[in-house]
């Protein structure tokens, strides 16, 4: 390493001194005008774990849901997927280093994890629509450079699409080709393979409007537009021409508020549904004809998807092993459909999407979607190998056309990540072949009423939680006190968490009714007040 060069160039992506981040659930987020030095840095760190792993590693520049002011950066490994925890730490210790200590992190760094410097290093960068993400980019690029890295910049493309790309690199183009190209043509012959068998579309139900954010997945769509069939009327709302990025509108508003969008007009019974910034999540939504609103969460889109594929699988009679993973923000009632009406496995796992994704990886057919819209599902080496195979050379016809639908699923899933466009093309070819309505879907089972609220504490850190976040550990008395308001009200849950994206405490209850969900998540929140050093005014009822 080039100790005067880095010195150099760091200096023209200088940190403000004192200026500490950290490489949270999902990488460094902050105002953009804070993130120059970060940018720089985690193309130094792109380097290094490039050459660590000998593999293309992936850069993305986003902030996904949050405003239009901020940004962010994370790096994405050699599988596609979230990077390993050991390497986050390097990110918030190598982010966090002053001047000049950089050239000593960097050093330190390489040695804990014996990187062999002569190696290559190759890196992919992508980024959303944000104005600051251009000159973030470059920072990005600036970094990969002065340590003599390979790069190249896919500019602006989806989250998900970078991680489609990073995998395909590293899988020397068998999971796809790394184009953006490549990345529709693989999932529209999927889609359109999958939605081949399904009866016309009749009164518009195949029809959807998609609330696009006013970010990258407008664009993205408008150009998938052409590979899919002239059947699939999609209708772009917010697409980035008139609104700003997330605001009032986009998945994450959608759910958080339970309530449309602005800049979409819906019709009774209209399918319609919303991406988020860098199109990583989707919810689906619709009014009935009394005018109310029903938001078809993660969770609903966990159980269509599982539907779905328990049933092939017992078409094509195979035997895998099946699980679906979910978080502490999933409804009682879709834990409860699932476990008993469909008879399938479910987990809970911790808040973040590597959780989820890692376990996952230990079932033939791992799905997981959070709550909030990011999901997908994973297929183990074996399992993709059994079902290929059977599409190929079994000769009962009727479990071959089932083996080849799980086939087209496998294509059409972006299993290095929740992806909103892949997402959709799944949840519509479901939809297409059971000749759903979405209202249809909405029945298979009724959300219990919930709420989630946030408290301001002075330090979020004195919540310490077990058992995949659904108990609070300290600070001492939380959790007895939640247990016992719990207890006054009927199918009640509620449950405490320091929030990983945000300086706050997140507080979530269900109950069945919504007055009670208030409630109760009210009545939570002052707990959380009174016993976590609450700040400011207490919390007010909803
Ligand atoms: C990030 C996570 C998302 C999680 C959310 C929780 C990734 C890519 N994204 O957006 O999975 O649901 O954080 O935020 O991991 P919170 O900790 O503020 O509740
Ligand atoms: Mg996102």
């Amino acid at each position: 390493m080039d100790f005067e060069a880095i010195t150099k160039y760091s200096k023209l992506h200088a940190k403000p001194l004192g200026l500490s981040l950290h490489y949270g659930t999902a990488g460094f987020r902050s105002k953009a005008e804070n993130l120059n030095h970060i940018m720089f840095r985690m193309g130094l760190l792109a380097v290094l774990r490039s050459k660590k792993t000998k593999s293309t590693i992936g850069v993305m520049v986003t902030a996904s849901h949050n405003p239009e002011e901020d940004n962010g950066v994370k790096l994405i490994d050699p599988s596609g997927e979230m990077l390993a925890p050991a390497w986050e730490e390097h990110a918030t210790f190598l982010a966090n280093a002053e001047e000049p200590q950089l050239y000593c992190v960097l050093t330190d760094i390489c040695q804990r994890e014996a990187v062999d410097l002569q190696s290559e290093a190759f890196i992919v960068i992508g980024r959303d629509t944000r104005p600051s993400g251009k000159e973030l980019s470059q920072s990005v690029i600036d970094g990969i450079s002065v340590l003599g890295g390979q790069y190249q910049d896919y500019g602006l493309v989806t989250t998900p699409q970078l991680h489609y790309m990073v995998r395909c690199h590293n899988t020397h183009g068998s999971y796809g080709t790394p184009t953006v190209e490549g990345y529709y043509q693989k999932l529209s012959k999927a889609f359109l393979e999958l939605s081949m068998q399904a009866a016309p579309q009749r009164d518009g139900r195949g029809a959807l409007k998609i609330d696009c954010a006013n970010g990258i997945g407008a664009l993205k769509l408008k150009e998938m537009e052409q590979y899919l069939s002239e059947s699939f009327v999609m209708c772009l709302a917010n697409d980035g021409m008139k609104g700003k990025l997330n605001h009032m509108c986009g998945a994450d508003f959608v759910k958080v508020h339970q309530k449309p969008p602005v800049g979409l007009e819906m019709n009774p019974g209209e399918k319609c549904c919303s991406l988020d910034g860098d199109a990583d999540r989707i919810v689906y939504y619709y009014i009935d004809a009394p005018g109310h609103f029903h938001l078809l969460d993660g969770d609903k889109i966990a159980t269509l998807i599982s539907t779905f594929l328990k049933e092939l699988l017992i078409k094509a009679g195979q035997t895998l092993s099946f699980a679906v993973i979910q978080t502490a923000y999933a409804n009682g009632s879709s834990t409860g459909y699932l476990e008993q009406t469909m008879k399938v496995p479910v987990h809970c796992a911790k808040t973040g999407v590597k959780h989820l994704h890692h376990k996952a990886q230990e079932f033939d057919i791992g799905i997981y979607f959070e709550a909030n819209g990011h999901g997908t599902v994973l297929f183990s080496k074996a399992a993709e190998d059994k079902i290929r195979y059977q599409a190929k050379e079994e000769k009962d016809i009727r479990k071959r056309e089932a083996a080849k639908m799980l086939e087209n699923t496998i294509d059409l899933i972006n299993q290095t990540v929740g992806d909103a466009l892949s997402d959709m093309l799944v949840i519509e070819a479901i939809l297409a072949l059971k000749n759903f309505t979405i209202a249809q879907w909405d029945a298979l089972y009724m959300d219990l009423p919930n709420r989630q609220l946030k408290v301001k504490v002075t330090d979020r850190r004195v919540i310490t939680t077990t058992d995949a976040e659904r108990r609070a550990i300290t600070p001492p008395g939380l959790q007895e006190e939640i247990d016992q308001l719990t207890q006054k009200f009927k199918l009640a849950r509620a449950f405490v968490r320091p929030s990983g994206t945000e300086d706050i405490v997140r507080v979530y209850a269900e109950a069945d009714s919504q007055e009670d969900a208030d409630k109760l998540a009210h009545e939570v929140s002052l707990a959380v007040y009174h016993l976590a050093g609450g700040f400011e005014e207490p919390p007010k009822a909803v």
